[in-house]
């Protein structure tokens, strides 16, 4: 299994376009500070009589299997049976594969094809409305042999095999959860996964960075500490930043503790907003010190407006096993300009 994406909503404010620079294509609603079920806020999916809002992500590329897990919390059931879209899926080809949607009765109903399309699954046990739901499909797409199987908070609700593909490619690409216009129920979503198999009941927390080291090439924008200039629970543009103009530089920073009590741990994912400041070549990638040993994402070419970076790293690189709680704890966040 490999986390292709997580998220909380925690670390974009409530400015949706910051959302947009970390992999969202399409994020209508600005995030909700008002409900969340891990950190501090989740998104809010809310009808209205004219518009259709979804929130909309992309995969790493085509995939024909796929593991999406989420959060959700519905106000209360939908007056019509297609408009409350919680998982949907896309193909390369941006045609609709699939979507489970949510029935007047509060059931799960799995559809090949959009909206509109025959249901050929329901699920056995209804939501509970009015508190977190967890909600896992796994979806394999063939015209033959394909699958779908939902877990309504880890137990198996809807199963469904045979023809999965609604369009002429058998791949999905982008997921995304909806309502349409009218009658649908609104919904807050929170503890999103990606994944490329079964990933179970994720929470994602949000670490932000809290302390300097002695390894501090980058610079802050002002002042001598660079961990307070990057902090950032609403990202801040260039009012707070660190910089480098030296291809080499490294700066090592500590992170806020993992939250007590956690568990085993997916997936370290670690997210930068970056741009460069002028024309010429600009490459930097992200890390994490654990130990001596250093874990590197790909590197990236910012441009020179904002855009987020992510990379997730699915195992300690001291130890090459899952990430514990006293490892990340001690890690460090590394970010290093390479040309
Ligand atoms: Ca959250």
């Amino acid at each position: 299994m490999t986390i292709l994406w997580a998220d909380s909503f925690d670390h974009y404010g409530l400015n949706a376009d910051d959302a947009l620079r970390s992999g969202w294509n399409t994020f209508d609603r600005p995030v909700s500070a008002a409900l969340a079920r891990t950190g501090s806020q989740a998104v809010r999916i809310a009808p209205s009589s004219t518009l259709w809002l979804r929130l909309k992500r992309a995969f790493d590329a085509p995939r024909t299997t796929i593991v999406m897990a989420a959060a959700y919390r519905f106000d209360q059931a939908p007056t019509n049976g297609t408009r409350t879209q919680v998982h949907g899926f896309m193909d390369s080809n941006g045609d609709q594969q699939g979507v489970l949607t949510l029935s007047t009765a509060g059931f799960l109903d799995y559809r090949v094809g959009d909206s509109n399309a025959a249901v050929v699954a329901t699920s056995s046990a209804p939501v509970t409305f009015a508190t977190w739901q967890h909600v896992e499909l796994r979806l394999a797409v063939a015209n033959s042999s394909g699958a779908v199987e939902v877990r309504l908070n880890g137990q198996t609700v809807l199963s469904y095999s045979g023809d999965t593909q609604a369009t002429a490619h058998a791949d999905i690409l982008e997921w995304f959860t909806s309502v349409n216009a009218g009658s649908a129920a609104a919904f807050h979503v929170d503890d999103v996964v990606a994944a490329t198999d079964w990933v179970g009941d994720l929470r994602v927390h949000t670490l932000f960075p809290a302390g300097d080291t002695v390894q501090a090439d980058f610079v802050p924008d002002s002042g001598t500490t660079g961990f307070s200039r990057i902090r950032e629970a609403a990202p801040d543009g260039d009012a707070s930043f660190v910089a480098s103009d030296s291809a080499g530089a490294v700066s090592l920073f500590a992170l806020d503790a993992p939250p007590a009590g956690i568990g085993a741990i997916a997936a370290v994912i670690v997210d930068v907003e970056a741009r460069k400041t002028d024309a010429g070549a600009c490459t930097f990638r992200s890390g994490l010190r654990s130990g001596v040993a250093v874990a590197h994402g790909s590197a990236h070419a910012p441009d020179t407006t904002y855009g987020g970076h992510e990379a997730v790293f699915a195992s300690d690189p001291a130890t090459g096993a899952p990430w514990t709680r006293s490892a990340l704890a001690a890690a460090q966040l590394r970010l290093e300009r390479l040309t």
